[in-house]
């Protein structure tokens, strides 16, 4: 029995993984994991390497990355849609011995290297990991910088999904919808490795639409993952359609993360869904480190107590610890079985990151209801944002904007929005003489990191305002925005 994926090759009754194009039991997810992992050890991978995979919502990319977890090769999952100046990025600093793809032909201008998953290999004898072996590398950004590669253990894995299995009532009869993406904490960890640690089924949509997600309710869904922004377009959906608000009402479990749920959204959708939605509250860094239980208070605008056994605290500005106390805000540190090994390649990061004591600082400003749940209030870093559940740093667009010629001056901010929870704006100042189109540059970044990286809209202007230090003033660019 794996110690991350017991269910494996166990006949369930129940399909495993379900997507528009295949249906794969237990035994035959087993069969083909074990067989890619034998073909990795045929061409010399050991436990320990890394592979980087283009992370296409398919059967095939599902069980390839299983098949790493058992061969304890960690994966670095690949966003299909990384832009040309991330791309080199990630894979020199990855360093991957192999990168592969489903679809081996559509990636193959970016990675001449890529190679096809094959399923042909002598099945491999799974090999056993320790909990403090790698099993994920995730790319996250930063305020500044290029994006980090946050190394994921299998323990950390472990931990999390089974805090989580019990605070939400998880179990094998369980089918899990999700349509999100699978190279971040929320889609690959919790919504595949969870529904395959759980024995559940997934059924796993390739691109979300409301219509899709609301179809999967009226066959068979019993538990949805999803960001914000796909709840309020299931909202505005449901709204014009009784049926499918009444599919996804019959839903076990709603579950919201990612970014912030605004009250009155929630209000919205407990009167259209017949029910609460459960928020939790996590970070690539430490995965999920709150969450509101199945059986108990679902209270809107906050995102439940921490998962047992984690230590979370919140500090003020000299990291004294407060009081429960809903009155005081503080920066939310978390230590804890769940707490990522580190930064690939960064001791540096990795030590600005995780204090002498073990605590990771996630950066988010929160205080603590006098029953115990956390309610976010905000982020200590003004250049980090969080549209449509991606984060984004500010300084990564504004140095893609300054790449671009005519550009001479760049400053990028988040902007509250109802869709996206904040929609990216950028504020340019062109050489003398240079006129950009602001569609141009709008291009320029989704080209060159990823469009989820886009500004949403350009404005152009004459100078940037600065104080005295001749930083710039970003309040001032939201109350003109
Ligand atoms: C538009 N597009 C462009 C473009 N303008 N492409 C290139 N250049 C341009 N200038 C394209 C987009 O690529 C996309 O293409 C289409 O237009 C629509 O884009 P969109 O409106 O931006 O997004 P949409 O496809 O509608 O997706 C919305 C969404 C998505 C909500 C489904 O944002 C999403 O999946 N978010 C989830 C993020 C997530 O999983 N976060 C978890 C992080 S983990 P095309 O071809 O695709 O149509 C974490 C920890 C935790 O935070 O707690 O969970
Ligand atoms: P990421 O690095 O992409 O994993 O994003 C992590 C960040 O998303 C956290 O630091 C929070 O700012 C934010 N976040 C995640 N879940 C929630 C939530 N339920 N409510 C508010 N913010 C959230």
């Amino acid at each position: 029995m794996h110690p991350l994926l017991p269910h494996l090759g166990q006949a369930a009754g129940h399909p495993a993984l379900v997507t528009p194009t295949a249906t794969l039991g237990f035994p035959e997810l087993e069969r083909a994991a074990l067989a890619h992992a034998g073909r990795l050890a045929a061409d010399g991978l050991r436990p320990g390497d890394r592979v980087a995979i283009w992370a296409t919502p398919d059967a095939a990319t599902v069980a390839a990355i299983v098949g790493q977890v058992l061969a304890g090769v960690a994966t670095v999952p690949l966003n299909p849609a990384i832009g040309a100046k991330e791309l080199p990025h990630v894979l020199a600093d990855a360093a991957p011995r192999l990168v592969l793809a489903a679809d081996p032909a559509a990636f193959r201008e970016r990675t001449p290297q890529v190679r096809g998953i094959s399923f042909d290999g002598p099945p491999a004898a799974p090999a056993a990991p320790a909990p403090e072996d790698p099993v994920l590398v995730l790319y996250t950004s930063g305020t500044t910088g290029p994006p980090k590669g946050a190394v994921i253990t299998h323990g950390n894995a472990a931990f999390d999904l089974d805090a989580l299995a019990g605070a939400w009532g998880w179990t094998a009869a369980d089918v899990l919808v999700h349509a999100l993406p699978l190279f971040h904490v929320h889609g690959l960890i919790l919504g595949v490795l969870g529904s395959l640690r759980v024995g559940g089924s997934l059924e796993l949509l390739p691109r979300f639409t409301p219509e899709a997600v609301c179809d999967a309710f009226a066959r068979r869904g019993t538990l949805l993952f999803a960001v914000p922004t796909m709840y309020h377009r299931l909202a505005e959906h449901a709204e014009a359609s009784p049926a499918d608000a009444r599919a996804l009402g019959r839903a076990r479990l709603l579950v919201s993360g990612s970014a912030a749920l605004p009250v009155r959204e929630n209000d919205r959708l407990f009167k259209l869904f017949g029910q609460r939605v459960v928020e939790r509250y996590g970070l690539t860094e430490a995965l999920i480190i709150t969450a509101a239980r199945h059986d108990g208070p679902r209270t809107p605008g906050t995102v439940g107590p921490p998962l047992p056994g984690l230590d979370l605290r919140l500090v003020d500005e000299q990291g004294r610890r407060l009081a429960r106390d809903p009155e005081l805000l503080g920066e939310v540190i978390v230590r804890g079985p769940t707490v990522f090994s580190g930064y690939l390649n960064r001791p540096d990061a990795t030590a600005q990151a995780i204090d002498a004591g073990g605590f990771f600082h996630t950066g988010d400003i929160a205080s603590l209801t006098a029953t115990g749940e956390l309610r976010i209030v905000g982020r200590k870093a003004t250049d980090l944002i969080k549209t449509a559940g991606y984060k984004v740093g500010a300084g990564e667009v504004e140095a893609a904007l300054l790449e671009h010629p005519e550009v001479r001056e760049a400053a990028v901010i988040g902007v509250p929005d109802e869709d996206l929870g904040e929609r990216i704006v950028a504020f340019v100042v062109p050489y003398p003489g240079a006129a950009p189109a602001p569609q141009a540059l709008i291009d320029h970044v989704a080209g060159a990191l990823a469009p989820y990286k886009r500004p949403r809209a350009v404005r152009i202007v004459e100078a940037l305002p600065r104080n005295a230090m001749g930083k710039v003033m970003k309040k001032q660019l939201g109350e003109m925005a």
